[in-house]
């Protein structure tokens, strides 16, 4: 059975976003087919300026939405990254082995820490070596695939280089693994700003839907989604990045296919009615279910614990093999 790794970070209230291009796939078809890890990567929250408190109630957020999504732990493993100690420890093997050069051409590093400078805050060195740990929290495991929005393909390719080399370079310790993205959805843009991502840690939520919004707030949120002036409704994500936003979350809530979806309207106000009444529609269930499990704090963190317990298990053999490989000494 293959095997499947995949995280999410909390940095911010989970999106409409890490929904339809990640946790709706994970929770209908990876838990069903592999021996799938999911993970709240809590560490990778701290390559940014954060809140501690902040991070550890998102964290706790976090988990409790993906249970309340559908994730099942009776059929995958759903754990705290800082739980399992074994993410570090090959972090720093990656770091090792990656070279500065490669760090710095990703996109994320890149767009994070102009963020970062302009906020006047410094550029953490954690978030140049985000990729490293990202690697090490795939490679742990022995990952065959990593379901992933668009937006972090390039750190599962980087991933994918680091375990080639590794293995030429030493010993053929890790599985090489690759990235899947969802077929639609795999970028939902932000609704004030369809040119770029929709984003859980962005300042202005206006344009972004929080899965734990009320269902007016949701609805207005999508009502007053920037469209464009041609007043025509055509799928072209470089003419109209609105209207094709908004065509492709209302595909990807109903399951239509969004070149078809743009045939069917010839106004702005009813492809946007239509897309908030699926959006509210996927997303009630899933509100429900979180104010349920949150109710029972002691069931979730029974899930982390068992999860985290499992994950260990996994992760430790194959992190002492790639200490062994590099050259560390063995513990007498
Ligand atoms: N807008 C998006 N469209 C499709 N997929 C998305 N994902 C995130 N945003 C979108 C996917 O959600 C998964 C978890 O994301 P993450 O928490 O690891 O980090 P991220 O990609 O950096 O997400 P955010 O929400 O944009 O967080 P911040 O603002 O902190 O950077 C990933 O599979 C991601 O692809």
């Amino acid at each position: 059975m293959k095997r499947i790794f995949s995280g999410i970070k909390p940095t911010g209230h989970l999106t409409l976003g890490n929904y339809l291009g990640a946790v709706r796939q994970w929770v209908e078809v990876d838990q069903h087919q592999a021996d799938a890890l999911f993970s709240v990567v809590d560490l990778h929250a701290l390559t940014v300026e954060h809140d501690p408190g902040r991070v550890r109630r998102l964290s706790r957020q976090a988990a409790t939405l993906l249970l309340a999504a559908g994730l099942d732990p009776e059929r995958c493993t759903l754990f705290v990254q800082s739980h399992v100690d074994e993410h570090a420890r090959l972090s720093y093997l990656m770091e090792c082995v990656a070279t500065d050069g490669e760090m710095r051409r990703m996109i994320q590093y890149k767009e994070k820490s102009v963020r970062a400078r302009d906020a006047g805050e410094g550029v953490r060195l954690s978030l140049l070596t985000y990729p490293a740990l990202m690697a090490a929290d795939i490679l742990a495991y022995d990952t065959d695939e990593v379901p992933v929005g668009e937006d972090q393909t390039q750190h599962v390719e980087l991933a994918r280089d680091l375990a080639v080399r590794f293995n030429q370079r030493y010993e053929p310790v890790f599985t090489v693994p690759k990235a899947t993205n969802p077929k639609v959805a795999a970028r939902v843009m932000d609704l004030q700003d369809p040119t770029s991502k929709m984003g859980k840690s962005h300042e202005n939520g206006s344009g972004i839907v929080y899965l734990l919004d009320d269902e007016a707030t949701t609805r207005r949120k999508i009502m007053r989604a920037v469209t464009d002036s041609a007043q025509e409704v055509v799928y072209d994500r470089a003419a109209s990045p609105g209207v094709t936003n908004l065509l492709d979350v209302l595909a990807a809530s109903t399951g239509g296919d969004p070149e078809v979806l743009a045939g069917a309207y010839t106004s702005y106000g009813a492809l946007k009615k239509d897309t908030a009444d699926a959006v509210v529609e996927l997303l009630r269930p899933l509100r429900e279910r979180h104010a349920e499990i949150a109710a029972d704090p002691a069931y979730v963190d029974g899930v982390l614990r068992r999860g985290a317990e499992r994950a260990r298990g996994m992760a430790r053999p194959v992190v002492d093999r790639a200490y062994r490989a590099i050259g560390l000494l063995p513990p007498v």
